[in-house]
Parts: C-alpha cells; sequence; structure tokens
C-alpha cells in the first residue's frame, strides 16, 4: 500500500508541474557578442574579445563597430580560399563576408570543438579569434596556424578558464 500511495503521489506532483508549465529544459543562453574593433588611425584591428567559450547552439554575433573599415568572420578551412582546417572535423565553416559599420552577423556551432577564424582584409594584421564550443575532448587540429595569429590566440584551456579572453590591442 505504501509503495501504491507514493506512486500515487508522485503522479500528482508531477502533473501539477506540467500544469504551471515549468519548462522541459533550461532557457536558451544569451546571445555572445563579438565587436569588430580597429583604432582611430586604422593601425590596429581586432575582435573584442579574441576568445569566447560558447555552448552548443548558442547565438554568436559579429558586429563591425570599427567606423573606418570592413570586416568579416571567415573560418579557417579549405573551403575558405584554401586556408587551413582550424575548426572540428565535420562542422560547416562559415564566412559572414564583408560586415560595414554596425552591420552584424550571426551564428551558432553544435559542434563541441575549438574555432578558429580571421578577418579577410586583415588577417595579416593578426585579425583572428577562437571559439571554444562546450567542452571538447581531445586536442586542437594539428594544421599549422599562420603566423601573426599563432603568437596572439589565447590556448583553449585559458578560454575555459576565463569565458571571454579580451585582447591587448
Ligand atoms: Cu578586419
Amino acid at each position: 500500500m505504501l509503495a501504491r500511495r507514493t506512486l500515487l503521489r508522485a503522479g500528482g506532483w508531477a502533473a501539477g508541474l506540467a500544469l504551471i508549465g515549468l519548462p522541459a529544459a533550461a532557457p536558451a543562453a544569451a546571445v555572445v557578442e563579438i565587436r569588430m574593433r580597429g583604432n582611430a588611425d586604422g593601425s590596429k584591428v581586432w575582435f573584442d574579445p579574441i576568445g569566447v567559450l560558447v555552448e552548443p547552439g548558442q547565438t554568436i554575433r559579429w558586429i563591425n563597430i570599427d567606423p573606418g573599415n570592413a570586416h568579416t568572420s571567415t573560418a579557417y578551412h579549405p573551403a575558405n580560399a584554401g586556408h587551413p582546417l582550424r575548426i572540428p572535423e565535420g562542422a560547416a565553416p562559415w564566412n559572414s563576408d564583408y560586415l560595414l559599420p554596425e552591420q552584424s552577423f550571426e551564428l551558432s556551432l553544435t559542434t563541441a570543438g575549438v574555432y578558429d577564424y580571421f578577418c579577410i582584409p586583415h588577417e595579416e594584421a593578426g585579425m583572428a579569434g577562437r571559439l571554444v564550443v562546450g567542452r571538447p575532448q581531445g586536442s586542437l587540429s594539428a594544421a599549422t596556424l599562420p603566423e601573426p595569429a599563432r603568437r596572439l590566440l589565447p590556448s583553449p584551456e585559458e578560454i575555459v578558464r576565463r569565458k571571454a579572453v579580451r585582447a591587448t590591442p
């Protein structure tokens, strides 16, 4: 009898939860914003933050707040002008194309891992960024990261620890 009563009570409690409409899953995480920036004379350009931790499926928004430049967010992937593969195997590459000042581009990534990306006109100037999606297992892509991104990008471990790492332009 005790077991049966417990079951009945549990059933009533679950029905009550359904009636008051508790969500089945946690609400979607906030949009993560990455600003495309430049200094006044255009001699320095960067992604801010340069390294970001996001959850799978979370929306990432790049916004160009640099009044003097167009920028792109472009994955390190052979599909993007033969660049080395620096995103997880099987993940889709992206290219925002040129964003004029105040324009933005949104993306969400579902495959856990480390993603490196760059800005087409400013790759040589070191405009690159890194995303860590989820809690990736295994190591970083073995493909060589071009300079100067190699020097600038924070390690995945640092990104996981700090969630967002700002560049020091
Ligand atoms: Cu740029």
